[in-house]
Formats: C-alpha cells, structure tokens, sequence
C-alpha cells in the first residue's frame, strides 16, 4: 500500500471512529432505505482531521492541473474548502445558497477575475446534482469548472452525470474502497460489506431517469398528460395555445382599472391575479363582465386569497360573504402551515366545479420565515392532493416529482430589484432559467407602466423565450 493509501485508511477509520459513517437502516433524501450513512458535517468538530483531510486534498491536487480558486459545495465542504485554501494559499469563493437577502444579487462571494479556473470541493457525491447546482452559478457568474476533488464517491451514478455536464470527478475513497478500509481495520464485519454491495448494485442513479422525471425538461404539452386537477389542465392548454406563462398581478383599487386591465393584457396572459379584497368599489355585478372578458381572451382568473385558518373558517371565507370567491375563481391560494383543512374546506365548498389550489411554499420578499422543511412539508401535503393542487408558490426550482404540478413564481421585474416594503425582484430569465419557474406573476412592472398592453407582450415574449431555452437544453 502506497503512503497515501495508508493515511487514506487511517483516516478513513478515524471518520468511523467519529461516526461520520454509520452503518444500520437511514432513510436518504429520497425515502430510499440505506445501510450505509455519510454525514461530514461533525467534521467541524475535529479539526485534526478536518487538516487531515485538507493535506489529503492537496496531495492529490498536486497530480493535477493547478487552480486560480477553490469553492466548496455549500454546505458540508465549505469548512473543507477553507482549510484546503489556507494552507494551499489558493484563494477561496463562495456560493450563496440561501435566499439573498434584499438590494443584494450576488451570486458568487469573494473576488474572482472571468474565467478564473475553478477547483470544486465537495464531501460525498451520489448523484451529482448539488456539485451541478454549484457549477452552473459559477458559470453564471464567468468562472471555468472543470474538475471536482470530492472525499467519497458513493458510487451511485454521480461520476457519470457529472461527467456528462464537462466535470471530471476525483474521489479520494470509493465507497468500495472505504468499506474495504474498514473491514480490514475490524470496524465491520463481512456481511456488512455485503450489504453495502448489494444496496449499491440496486440503487444507480440513472442520469437518464433523472432527465426524464425532470419537469423542467418537459415541454408544457409533454406535461399536460400528466396533470390531474382540471385546471391545471386547462392552464397548461392555453399556456401552450397562447404561447404565454405570464400571470399579471392584477393590484388594482378600482373596479374600472381591474377590467381595463383584464381587457388590455388579457391576449397575452394565462393567469390573471386578483386580491378582490382590496378593491374599493366591489359590487357583484362587475365579477361578470370580468369573466365575460376572461373567456373572450381565454384567460383564467386566479384569486389570491391566501387562505390561512381552520377548515371551518376557509370554506365560509371561500364561499360566502359578498365575494363568494368559489363562483368565479377557478384558482386561489393556501397557505400549507394550516395542514390539511384548508384544503379539505376548499375541496368540500359549493361553486364551480373545476378549481384548484396553489399552495404557498417560500414567498419572494425579504425576511420570510420559511425554511427548507416549510418546503419539504409543503410538498408533502400538495401531494396528498393530487386532483386539487395546481401547483406551488415558491422561489426556487422545487424537485417536484409531479410534472403536472405547475411552479408559480412571483417577484419579477425587468428593471427594478425590489421596493420599500421588502418585496425582491428576479428577471424573467432568471425566475425560467435558474429559479424553475413555469408561470412568472407580474404586477407592477405591469400596472404602472404606462402601456400596460406593451408591457404584457414584451413580459410574456421574454419569459416564453426563456422557456423554450429551458426546454431545449439538456
Ligand atoms: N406575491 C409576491 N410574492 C410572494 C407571494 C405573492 O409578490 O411571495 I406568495 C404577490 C403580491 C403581488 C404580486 O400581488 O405577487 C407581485 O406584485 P409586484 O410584481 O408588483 O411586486
């Protein structure tokens, strides 16, 4: 065994030691049974081996071409990354993963030239994608990624995506060779190890599935069979028939300028956003000549009520009072934190027959309590409803398993990055591109200029560019 392989082994049974790696039954991310465990995390705790790791790196790096900087996939590697920058004196940047916060667009954090050569430092890989996440807002942002140095290559297929999308993955251990590490050093016995290599021949990730499930690869028309509410159905047939995915926000105080709008940009949009309770003049009568003009321009009105109280309450708010919402939105919006009585009280109202739910995941303002498993049981609860969710609110491309389920993204706007009161604004392109967006809500941009028709074409020309970008590119 070379000098590096023994250390390789001594650390390897150190990261045991550590519980770093466990063995037993752990659900992954997927809900996929197993046997083996990698967390790095508690790594920060031990900062011998934290070096350790860091001196491994940097003896295999020296094999390789060198670098103008390193960046660690966030989170994990980041502690690695840094200690592999220090003592290597190789300058480090950073990727921003969380929301940014309000007036910032920053990608990318520390200083770095275009096409700087960049050094991918991550922990454990399965499937690849969190590298390709990183890698695409280091392009995005002018910087060359060739080549990833990862700790454990868990052998499940990521090698391969990752080298189908120009990364060249170098792993320090394979997941083969630290279980045979580990045996040698009596750590873990025989049937382990086999247990290991037959959850491993069971569970490649096939970078071929992966595109195929991904809803951002499919064509709205593709996606259409795949839908189960009814008007999602509908949403998906005009969005392909009037080649738009603008929904106008439709913020608006006066009943006179809620109709202008609806009849000037309503050629061009497929979702149109009402808050009715924010109009001064309400009067039942005016809900008709607005579906009148909905179904001359072929449109689907979209309250968003946010609805957020008990079962009881929601129904009551949903069909009663003087808006009676049910008979005349099709759509309207939840909150999840309720549970599940939201949407049975709106499944079980009286009013139209076809409707459905857009459940509120992450909010596009600034300051937003909502965390990753908000997200998490969002999703969870959406899919408990398959013929009444429509979709997600939400701000960043969700994995939804579903392609029937349709992304909704509000916060967009050409010029401006945000307003007084915390709201945060993305380009058309980015909502598409790089935040997963399939309907772009646009209000102001809209309303306040001073062609709102104008405006709505060149929004919805751009935001179905992006689209079809999204769509053919792999
Ligand atoms: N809206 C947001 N952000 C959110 C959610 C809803 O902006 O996270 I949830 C609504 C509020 C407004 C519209 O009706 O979308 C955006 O309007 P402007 O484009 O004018 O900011």
């Amino acid at each position: 065994m070379s000098t590096f392989d023994e250390k390789l082994k001594l650390f390897a049974v150190d990261l045991y030691k550590i519980n770093a790696i466990k063995f037993g039954e752990y659900k992954t991310k997927v809900g996929l049974i197993t046997p083996v465990y990698c967390d790095l995390r508690v790594i920060v705790s031990y900062p011998q081996l934290l070096n350790t790791l860091a001196e491994l790196i940097i003896e295999y790096i020296k094999k390789m071409q060198t670098f103008d900087i390193v960046c660690g996939v966030p989170y994990t590697a980041l502690p690695i990354a840094t200690v592999v920058s220090v003592k290597n004196s190789i300058p480090m940047v950073m990727r921003r993963k969380e929301a940014k916060d309000y007036g910032t667009k920053k990608l990318i954090e520390g200083q770095f030239k275009e096409g700087d050569n960049c050094l991918i430092v991550e922990d454990v890989v399965t499937s690849g994608s969190s590298i390709l996440e990183t890698v695409k807002d280091l392009k995005n942002s002018g910087i060359k990624c060739s080549d990833a140095i990862v700790l454990l290559n868990r052998e499940q297929g990521g090698e391969k995506l990752l080298s189908e999308n120009g990364i060249k993955m170098h792993a320090l251990l394979s997941l083969t060779q630290l279980m045979q590490f580990l045996k040698e050093a009596n750590c873990v016995n025989e049937s382990v190890v086999e247990k290991v290599k037959i959850y491993l021949q069971n569970t490649q990730v096939d970078p071929n599935v992966l595109i195929k499930n991904n809803r951002l690869k499919l064509s709205f028309l593709e996606r259409l069979n795949f839908a189960k509410n009814p008007v999602t159905r509908r949403l998906l047939q005009v969005m392909c028939d009037k080649k738009t995915t603008l929904c106008v926000a439709a913020d608006v105080t006066s009943t006179t300028d809620l109709l202008n709008l609806a009849e000037q940009t309503g050629p061009h949009i497929c979702l149109f956003k009402t808050h009715i309770d924010i109009v001064e003049d309400f009067h039942p009568n005016f809900l008709k000549h607005l579906k009148e003009i909905a179904e001359r321009h072929n449109f689907i009105i979209f309250e968003d009520r946010k609805f957020a109280d008990i079962g009881n309450t929601v129904q009551l708010q949903y069909s009663k009072s003087m808006y009676q919402i049910s008979s005349w939105a099709n759509l309207v919006t939840a909150h999840s934190v309720m549970g599940k009585g939201i949407l049975e009280g709106i499944q079980q109202s009286e009013g139209l027959k076809d409707r459905g739910v857009f459940l509120l995941a992450e909010a596009s303002c600034a300051g937003s309590l909502t965390d990753q498993s908000y997200v998490d049981a969002t999703l969870k609860l959406a899919k408990q409803y398959p013929d009444l969710i429509t979709g997600i609110v939400c701000q960043n491309p969700l994995l939804l398993e579903e392609p029937g389920v349709i992304q909704l993204t509000p916060g967009v706007h050409l010029e401006s990055v945000g307003d007084r009161l915390a709201q945060q604004y993305n380009s058309p392109e980015t909502v598409v591109l790089e935040k997963g967006a399939d309907v772009a809500v646009v209000g102001r941009a809209i309303t306040k200029s001073a062609d709102p028709a104008a405006e709505a074409v060149k929004y919805k020309e751009v935001l179905w560019a992006a689209y079809e970008k999204r769509i053919a590119s792999q």
